[in-house]
């Protein structure tokens, strides 16, 4: 067990519910410098079901992102032009929904974001850990999140989401500007990779009976309405016996979690106002199945779809 870190400004909260702070109910993350040989750190992901690769893009490229994507809600009235987007503070007023909206749609189209998902550093680490040539997933999510908003991403593992493609299927999580616990990163429940794999097994022998497409759904009558496990997070990890895993996240880090280890978010109190932004983007070897669903690129509604 690792040592809290640091102690927490305040509270962590999750769609109204409080995580209990008890040392066998919330701890830290343990972070693997990015330097060390991939086969090591697939090791040690293998092991934990998650990654937590701490320098591996350059911090300044991640920083320029930051800003250039603030920088293009500004006309949407979403960002305060007073101070340097990269900080991405929120403009007092509320934005215009449709040109948030226009603009969300847009940004996963841009060549720009598309090479940052691509980058050296990325590709390189999945080329070599898969051990052959790696897909990108088309459908990419980039998600900003308000200081105050108590809607957070609930409880889940990623291939709810995904089972019409191979299990082999890994997600980088990576936070585009500095994100301390308080700006509601992700939290990993410690230890689950094992219990979404029985879970998933569960979920595969109730839904055998059900029409193919219904099978795969997310949605389909044996799961939650979002596809989510729960809100209620203090609960689930008293149930499981475990505890989330927090971190403070730096600009530059990248997150690689199985598709079976379950994640959520906390709610973004930052006390400056500025917005959490990050990506959750999907690799894995092209000569395993891809789900057709996550060939094309994100759009508002597509949910739908899985
Ligand atoms: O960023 C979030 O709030 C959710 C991300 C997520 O669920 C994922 O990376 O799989």
């Amino acid at each position: 067990m690792i040592a809290s870190p640091r102690t927490l400004d305040g509270a962590l909260v999750s769609n109204g519910y409080t995580l209990d702070s008890a040392p066998n109910r919330l701890g830290w993350l343990t972070p693997s410098p990015a330097d060390q040989p991939v086969k090591k750190l697939w090791e040690q992901f293998k092991v934990h079901g998650y990654l937590w690769l701490k320098g591996l893009l350059d911090r300044e490229d991640v920083l320029d992102f930051r800003r250039r994507y603030f920088t293009a809600f500004i006309a949407a009235g979403m960002i305060d032009p007073q101070h340097d987007p990269v900080e991405g503070i929120h403009a007092a007023g509320n934005a215009d929904p449709q040109a948030v909206r226009q603009l969300n749609v847009e940004v996963v189209r841009w060549a720009r974001y598309e090479a940052f998902c691509l980058s050296k550093p990325i590709l390189q680490f999945f080329e070599e850990a898969l051990g052959g040539p790696v897909y990108l997933h088309k459908r990419k999510l980039i998600r900003h999140t308000r200081a105050g908003d108590p809607n957070c991403t609930g409880a889940h593992y990623d291939l709810t989401y995904l089972r019409a493609g191979t299990d082999r299927v890994f997600t980088a999580w990576i936070p585009i500007g500095d994100t301390p616990v308080e700006m509601g990163g992700l939290v990993y429940l410690e230890g689950s990779d094992s219990w979404g794999r029985q879970k998933e097994a569960e979920f595969t022998a109730l839904n055998a009976h059900l029409p193919a497409e219904e099978r795969i759904s997310a949605y389909n009558r044996n799961m939650s309405s979002s596809g989510w496990l729960t809100k209620d997070l203090p609960s689930l990890s008293e149930r499981l016996n475990t505890r989330w895993l927090m971190a403070d996240y730096e600009a530059g880090d990248m997150m690689i979690h199985s598709p079976y280890m379950i994640h959520a978010a906390t709610e973004n109190r930052d006390l400056a106002g500025r917005m959490r932004l990050s990506t959750d983007i999907r690799y894995q070897l092209v000569s395993d199945e891809i789900d057709p669903r996550w060939t094309q690129d994100w759009t508002p509604d597509d949910e739908k779809r899985y």
